[in-house]
């Protein structure tokens, strides 16, 4: 039997209403208009394997509209995907299904990346588009020459984070990228008119994209516009013409079939509209052995692929597998180890933002998947060292991104690069900036990504650019974030340690909080082990009877041990702690947090920032040091001095407590 192309996106068409109709919430209106661009895109073009969605070499296909998760849940299942079953499509939207509201990244399983928050999914397209490029000139244009295709809505384009992703990526001329537009002009509150009236071609000929135009109904139209645009020396858009809730007789076209069930009597209209006879959940045979025939293709494809790969070197495939996506960090920890040595032997004061350089630049020289870069600020980031390669539109030989004054793209486009497999992405801007790529980082944590966050100026004691630069509740807000560690070292041994953790997590997005002032050198012992694996360590005590515990992080290091001085001169015995990781530490035995943080004595913690997470360490007594204001335009120390973060200050409030 010859099956129709209507029959094919009819399929994807009623899995969704009918999923969404049984879970009794979801968005049936974007898959019911894209689903003849999604046809055509994986029937045609999408070169991809359902027995092995990890290929490397596979196509990314990106729904940045998230919403409309039931399209790829949809596509997955009817290709052939193990991961999703009929019997999960009926669970969608329930605990513990992998058919989640909105989809949710699983490695191997076709779900290429997390979506929701509108444009994020276009970001981690660029980031994709930008690795690969990277792959390609490194294995060459035969082994490494997949696309990234994305399907955006007119919410992903509205969001200022496209507007970053897309000029950074015609920057670049990522000719691998194309996204889809569904351009159904229609979002939740009503018409797009409401609320834009952007010139879209323009738009995307000013970021220099190509724009083609299709009716997204049209088969012919649609794949002829991706071959086109498979052509084009730059990202492609296509603006697909789509009607939302395509072939429902009284909610096509309206909002009201964005973001509800169509109801049991719409949708029995809609299945007589287009001929659909299948009762819910039922795909009939011949059509599913036609969508099973089209996920087929790609064990062929990927075979071939193999072949030419084994023909140009024998041993490639494994070295591209084990040595880049596997990650090589064999020679880290020698690395590290080594780097501590030398500068125990100097001892140099250095702020830690030049100690984070100095540990990039030496990482770098065993490490070629570390790809670095800043939002604009890599002289003040330290970002950038002397094994630094820069990546532009005509070279992607390098390792480094100048993203531009776009923190919110420079995010979702790191966790793209993570997510394409074999690289690490890190990244710098000032710590008061996380604010701006605030939504990428939680994206980073909750997918389980491998992104460094590398934010610098990370206090007051920035001193003259003030307040709009000081940063006072960040690290409180970044460290709310489940599965983000936030570690702020207080010298260049820490540093290097903070660095060799950040690498080794795997599954957890770092950010190191970087000084702009100098620090001393102030470990007292080389050792091998990493000593802020556990979170915190004891840096000094002046007696084991002490009867203060000093907590600091970072800069406040220093001042922890000058206050540990004076406190002893008037015979107060205390211990310094330092503590770079609150998350590492958090989650140790309870002897080991009892032994560092000793409950018989006076608990201090400083830091110069939020208060926020230092409650839980001093229980009923104790005293919290920091900032809960915003701070002041003046020459760093003033504003110390200002905050009442002195050792004077903070020696006589001590004394003070203890005399209460
Ligand atoms: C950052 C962000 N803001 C708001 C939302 C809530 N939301 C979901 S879909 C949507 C807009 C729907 O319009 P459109 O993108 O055109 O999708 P369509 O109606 O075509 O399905 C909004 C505001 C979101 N998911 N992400």
């Amino acid at each position: 039997m010859n099956i129709k192309f209507n029959q094919l996106s009819s399929a994807i068409r009623f899995l969704s209403i009918d999923a969404v109709q049984k879970a009794n919430s979801g968005h049936p209106g974007m898959p019911m208009g894209m689903a003849d661009v999604a046809t055509v895109l994986f029937k045609y073009h999408l070169r991809f394997n359902p027995k092995n969605p990890n290929w490397i070499n596979r196509d990314r296909f990106v729904l940045s509209a998230g919403h409309g998760s039931m399209l790829l849940y949809s596509l997955l299942y009817l290709t052939g995907y193990k991961s999703i079953s009929i019997e999960d499509l009926k669970k969608f939207r329930q605990l513990n299904s992998i058919c989640a509201g909105h989809p949710e990244y699983k490695k191997g399983t076709g779900i290429e990346t997390t979506t929701g928050p509108l444009g994020q999914g276009l970001g981690n397209a660029v980031g994709m588009a930008i690795a690969e490029e990277i792959f390609k000139k490194k294995f060459g244009s035969n082994v490494i020459n997949n696309k990234t295709y994305v399907i955006a809505s007119d919410g992903d384009l509205m969001e200022g984070i496209s507007h970053e992703a897309m000029s950074l990526a015609g920057h670049l001329k990522l000719n691998n990228l194309i996204v889809f537009f569904d351009n159904n002009k229609i979002s939740i509150d009503g018409p797009t008119s409401l609320s834009v009236s952007d010139n879209y071609k323009k738009r995307c000929e000013s970021y220099g994209w190509s724009f083609l135009e299709v009716n997204g109904h049209n088969e012919k139209q649609i794949s002829k516009a991706i071959s086109k645009a498979s052509k084009s020396n730059k990202p492609t858009l296509i603006s697909c013409k789509t009607i939302i809730g395509f072939g429902s007789p009284n909610k096509s076209g309206k909002a009201s079939s964005h973001g509800s069930p169509l109801g049991d009597e719409e949708i029995s209209l809609v299945r007589k509209k287009l001929k659909w006879s299948s009762k819910p959940f039922e795909i009939p045979e011949e059509i599913l052995d036609e969508w099973k025939k089209i996920g087929d293709k790609g064990e062929q494809l990927e075979k071939a692929w193999e072949n030419t790969i084994h023909k140009k070197n024998p041993k490639l495939k494994s070295e591209l597998e084990e040595k880049y996506i596997n990650c090589d960090l064999k020679t880290l920890e020698k690395l590290i180890e080594k780097e501590k040595t030398k500068y125990f032997e100097t001892k140099p004061s250095m702020a830690t933002r030049q100690c984070s350089m100095a540990a990039i630049e030496s990482i770098t020289t065993k490490l070629p998947l570390l790809i670095g870069g800043s939002a604009d600020l890599s002289g003040s980031n330290n970002t950038k060292t002397n094994n630094s390669k820069i990546i532009n539109s005509k070279n992607f030989n390098g390792n480094y991104i100048h993203y531009g004054v776009r923190e919110h793209g420079m995010g979702a486009i790191m966790n793209g690069v993570a997510l394409y497999g074999g690289l690490i992405p890190y990244g710098g801007t000032f710590l008061i900036f996380s604010d701006y790529c605030k939504p990428s980082i939680r994206l980073s944590a909750l997918m389980g990504l491998r992104v460094i966050y590398i934010f610098s100026h990370d206090s007051i004691g920035l001193g003259e650019d003030g307040p709009t630069h000081q940063p006072i509740e960040q690290l409180a807000g970044l460290r709310a974030i489940p599965n983000l560690n936030v570690f702020r070292p207080a010298d260049v041994n820490e540093t290097l340690e903070c660095w060799e953790i950040a690498l080794k997590s795997h599954n957890t997005p770092s950010v190191i909080a970087l000084s702009r002032q100098k620090v001393p050198y102030i470990n007292p012992q080389n050792s091998k082990k990493n000593k802020c694996e556990n979170g915190a360590y004891t840096v000094h005590i002046t007696s084991h009877e002490s009867n203060v515990t000093l907590l600091a992080s970072g800069t406040e290091l220093e001042l922890a041990l000058k206050v540990q001085e004076k406190l002893k001169e008037n015979n107060i015995h205390s211990k310094v702690v330092s503590m770079p990781c609150m998350e590492l530490f958090d989650k140790q035995s309870k002897e080991f947090k009892e032994d560092i943080i000793e409950e018989s004595s006076l608990v201090v913690t400083l830091e110069a920032g939020s208060i926020t997470h230092w409650h839980k360490y001093i229980k009923n007594k104790g005293l919290n040091l920091g900032i809960d204001k915003f701070g002041e335009s003046a020459p760093y120390k003033e504003v110390y001095d200002h905050f009442n973060l002195t050792e004077e200050k903070i020696t006589s409030l001590i004394q003070k407590k203890l005399r209460e």
